[in-house]
């Protein structure tokens, strides 16, 4: 089966994706997502001017061998865009396999482990009272698992609180935003206690500190949690720097969960050997593909460690597609972010899989499920968009 072209579709329906079409002499194509938020462009340049020419004509059942190459071969390994744009060839690869064996994707990977998937959401309230409704509200739609966030008082903007489909488009510019770490570390044992007091300890509840804090902080943090019993307590601190985990889990049992922003297995091999984390968030799209991710969960399986793909929206539906085949087989499965795109993503983007209960489902059609509508992304074109930054009062650069 030769690859006899392969186009790159970059469309913004509701905001920016960009998919690599993968064709092949026998009539069978595949997709794959390569969507960087905010760096879109770069990724879309890379498959175009440097990896979809040395496709054409190869065997595209050789997803190992086409992997290798463009990992080993490019000589400058790793890297968010690079990792990316290889995931988006493995995943559409991995599609047309799929579908030339005329069986679902999970079925090639070793077959189901579980029929339907445990997943998470995001309940975001400008004030206490509104995220508590809206767990509320999530709860009784029949989620048994909530990420909670809440306008930090004081703070003009806080991470993650924004309506859906509108979080980190700024166009002209990144939005620059305000962050006081004394203020969140007050604030965010009070949400929780408002949380723990309303709906008891019979829901999961998630927290995402998007890397705002120091290895002490989030000790600190992690160790005062403890009482609310989180499901996990997410990029505590940003995670270059990896033997910096070790003081949070001395001083703490709360799980902590990592890595949505990890291109490679070795951004995470010594927090896992280490068993630093409890949960590794790597998805088939930021990093590497089904090929790579398998590989990173294996590594975490040794370590108890569970996986936990990231699904937030600035990913299109393919990626959701190929995460809940990657989720229906891998046998350390813990968790997986549903966020929920937005009306025009899923008409660009017809897809097999779906939500029911706050549980996720494959689906059963051969490939991964998702396919692209290409007449309805050519009716939204690609806009500048940017994810926003964060400083301190007195100007400093911070981590958003
Ligand atoms: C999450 C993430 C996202 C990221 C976003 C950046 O846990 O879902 O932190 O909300 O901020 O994916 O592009
Ligand atoms: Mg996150």
């Amino acid at each position: 089966m030769k690859i006899t072209n392969a186009k790159v579709i970059v469309c913004s329906p509701g905001r920016n994706f960009v998919t690599l079409k993968i064709e092949t002499d026998d009539g069978i194509y595949g997709i794959g997502d390569a969507t960087v938020n905010g760096r879109e462009l770069a990724v879309a340049s890379y498959l175009q001017d440097h990896l979809v020419p040395c496709l054409i004509g190869r065997d595209a059942s050789q997803i190992e061998d086409i992997w290798q190459y463009f990992y080993k071969g490019a000589y400058w390994r790793r890297g968010p865009i690079t990792m990316a744009a290889i995931a988006a060839v493995d995943v559409a690869l991995w599609d047309i396999k799929a579908k030339a064996a005329n069986m679902p994707l999970y079925q090639l990977l070793g077959g189901a482990s579980r029929t339907h998937m445990l997943a998470y959401t995001h309940a975001n309230g400008e004030t206490i009272e509104e995220t508590v409704d809206k767990v509320a509200a999530f709860k009784e739609e029949g989620w048994k698992a909530i990420r909670v966030q809440s306008a930090v008082p004081g703070l003009p903007v806080t991470y993650g609180v924004e309506k859906v489909g509108s979080l980190a488009q700024a166009e002209d510019k990144p939005r620059e935003t305000l962050w006081d770490t004394p203020t969140y570390l007050r604030f965010l044992p009070k949400l929780l206690d408002h949380l723990r007091d309303r709906f008891g300890y019979d829901l999961h509840l998630l927290h995402d500190v998007h890397h705002r804090l120091t290895p002490q902080e989030a000790a600190a943090l992690a160790k005062e949690v403890e009482r609310h019993r989180l499901f996990w307590l997410e990029d505590a601190v940003p995670a270059e720097n990896q033997e910096s985990f070790r003081l949070i889990r001395q001083h703490s049992t709360t799980p902590l969960a990592l890595g949505e922003v990890f291109n490679s297995i070795h951004d995470c091999r010594q927090l896992i050997q280490e068993q630093l984390i409890d949960y590794i968030r790597t998805t088939p799209l930021h990093a590497g593909g089904i090929t790579h991710v398998r590989r990173i969960a294996d590594l975490a399986g040794l370590y108890h460690i569970r996986t936990a793909c990231h699904g937030a929206a600035d990913m299109s539906p393919i990626t959701m597609g190929a995460a809940l085949h990657f989720d229906r087989w891998v046998p350390n499965f813990g968790i997986q972010e549903y966020a929920f795109h937005p009306d025009e993503a899923k008409n660009v983007f017809p897809h097999e899989w779906h939500l029911k209960d706050g549980q996720l489902y494959s689906g059963e059609k051969p490939g991964h499920g998702v396919d692209i509508d290409e007449k309805a992304a050519e009716k939204y074109p690609y806009r500048r968009a940017y994810l926003d930054v964060a400083r301190l009062s007195d100007g400093t650069m911070w981590s958003w």
